[in-house]
């Protein structure tokens, strides 16, 4: 009898301690491609603190930022809804608004709802404040109106002004004395600007990105004033990961989601000195070994807090590969055998699977067994999938495009999603091995950042598991195929909604 009541006093125990919740840490790079990391197939740039995370977690090779740009990518994840579906999602100014409407459901108000502690340290893009923002007052609506307990934020990217961080609703070391202004289209001041004065500059622009010079660098707009404020580039990986190891410290004792979104390997590519010339390719090889570096540096505080066994990690990017994104940083001319989309054509902007298809591994030691899963997934499922992880209920109407793929994470599910909606310029289907590309009137290639957009006033149909080059269009052969996966795509597109 006394050993049955332990026997079941154990199980139930150990029902609840499976059942804790795990504290969830998100490492989302930026214009990572499927390529760029050891652990799917890079040889010429060392990661081995991504490629330890991956050989302690599941490896998805056929997973998916949900978009081929970063706003849109970034509003899916964190609202569960895909940004095709809403107006203004597309790549931001410095200066927009918020995108994301206080008092909807989100990643974050998911999990506050369930007890977690949330923060978002890095990239933001979507938009602060309600228009015509005053930078030198309290900037909201922000990540604290949409359900993040902190924030500290590269506001929108590091080629856009303002190049300033804000932590909480404030710009970090903003002197009253000195006021900042930021403005898109026109400019502010008569300092000289990166079109007039490219021989000074640090690294100079190629396209675009020749307007306010900071840190001897020029940007995309146009900003005055905060000389205190500004931050240099060179220094971004340790203040995030600095502030980052802050909050694991800060919240070890209560559940937690870090939303850590790195600069690397965005343009500029001004990685700090320790790591320049550690790889043959430049600059941007350099970026990814700096990228490596801070998902070290967080792993390490993870076992160093004793945080490593109930913390579910993951890391992917917002975003296909690009080489030349208009800074002459010698990333075309040092690329030599890379091949940052990996086997995939395009990369970043493309409706090919270069443009959305990314590293994508989960870590949760014990939950989920370390292996490789060919299974599709795709990151506007992170809504519905940590709700169902972290016990949370959602109501109708919240994140209507995600879908629990917890059993995909787990690696119980080898199949995943039964379809998906990639967004470039065109949008395309998924299902199964198939990818179907809407027709789109806009150019095929980008002359600047030579990118095959995989757009074609015909529609396309290609088998992706066949045919990984997407280099055979049977969409004349398979007709019939075609036409009830362009259906399906309106269907989708039509209902609002997908879950
Ligand atoms: C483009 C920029 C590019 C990059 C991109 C956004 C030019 C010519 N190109 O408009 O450099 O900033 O926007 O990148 O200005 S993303 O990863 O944030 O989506
Ligand atoms: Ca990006």
């Amino acid at each position: 009898m006394k050993v049955w009541f332990l026997a079941v006093v154990a199980s139930v125990a150990s029902a609840v301690a499976q059942a804790a919740p795990p504290n969830v840490l998100v490492i989302y790079a930026d214009d990572i491609g499927y390529g760029d990391v050891g652990c799917y197939g890079a040889t010429a740039v060392k990661t081995p603190n991504i490629d330890r995370l991956a050989a302690a977690g599941l490896r998805f090779t056929d997973a998916h930022s949900a978009a081929a740009t970063c706003t849109p990518s970034r509003y899916s994840l964190l609202t569960g809804e895909y940004a095709f579906r809403k107006k203004g999602t597309g790549v931001l100014p410095g200066n927009a608004k918020m995108i994301i409407e206080p008092g909807r459901t989100t990643l974050a108000t998911i999990l506050q709802r369930a007890g977690y502690r949330t923060g978002v340290i890095g990239k933001w893009h979507l938009g602060l404040g309600a228009g015509d923002l005053d930078w030198n007052g309290d900037i909201a609506p922000g990540p604290l109106e949409v359900g993040f307990d902190e924030c500290m934020l590269l506001p929108a990217t590091g080629d856009r002004v303002p190049c300033v961080y804000v932590e909480g609703r404030r710009v970090v070391g903003l002197d009253p004395q000195d006021p900042m202004a930021v403005a898109y289209g026109k400019r502010i001041d008569e300092r000289p600007i990166g079109r007039e004065v490219p021989d000074t500059l640090k690294m100079r622009w190629d396209f675009g990105h020749d307007m306010t010079i900071v840190n001897g660098i020029s940007r995309i707009g146009y900003m005055t004033g905060g000389g205190n404020a500004l931050w240099v580039d060179e220094d971004m990986a340790d203040v995030f990961v600095t502030r980052a190891k802050k909050f694991l410290r800060d919240h070890a004792k209560r559940p937690f989601c870090l939303y850590f979104a790195t600069h690397d390997i965005h343009v500029p590519r001004v990685p700090n000195r320790r790591f320049v010339g550690k790889t043959e390719m430049g600059p941007r090889g350099d970026a990814i070994v700096q990228l490596d570096w801070c998902v070290g540096e967080l792993l390490d505080e993870l076992d160093a807090l004793h945080l490593a066994e109930n913390t579910l990690v993951i890391f992917t990017s917002d975003n296909g590969p690009v080489v030349n994104d208009g800074y002459r940083d010698q990333s075309e001319e040092e690329l030599g055998e890379h091949r940052p989309a990996g086997p995939w054509r395009g990369g970043k902007y493309s409706a090919f699977e270069g443009g959305t298809r990314v590293p994508f591994v989960v870590r949760w030691p014990g939950r989920v067994a370390p292996g490789e899963s060919a299974a599709l997934v795709g990151q506007v499922d992170f809504c519905a999938t940590l709700a169902k992880i972290a016990g949370v209920e959602l109501a109708d109407g919240d994140a209507p495009d995600s879908l629990d793929q917890s059993a995909a994470w787990f690696g119980k599910d080898r199949r995943g999603r039964d379809h998906l909606i990639e967004q470039a310029g065109a949008l395309s289907l998924r299902q199964g091995a198939f990818k179907f590309i809407e027709a789109n009137k806009r150019g095929a290639f980008d002359k600047q950042t030579k990118t095959e957009l995989g757009n074609a006033p015909q529609v396309q149909l290609y088998d992706v598991g066949e045919d990984p080059g997407e280099t055979r269009n049977l969409a004349g052969e398979q007709a019939e195929r075609a036409a009830a996966m362009a259906a399906r795509l309106e269907a989708l597109r039509a209902a609002g909604r997908s879950r």
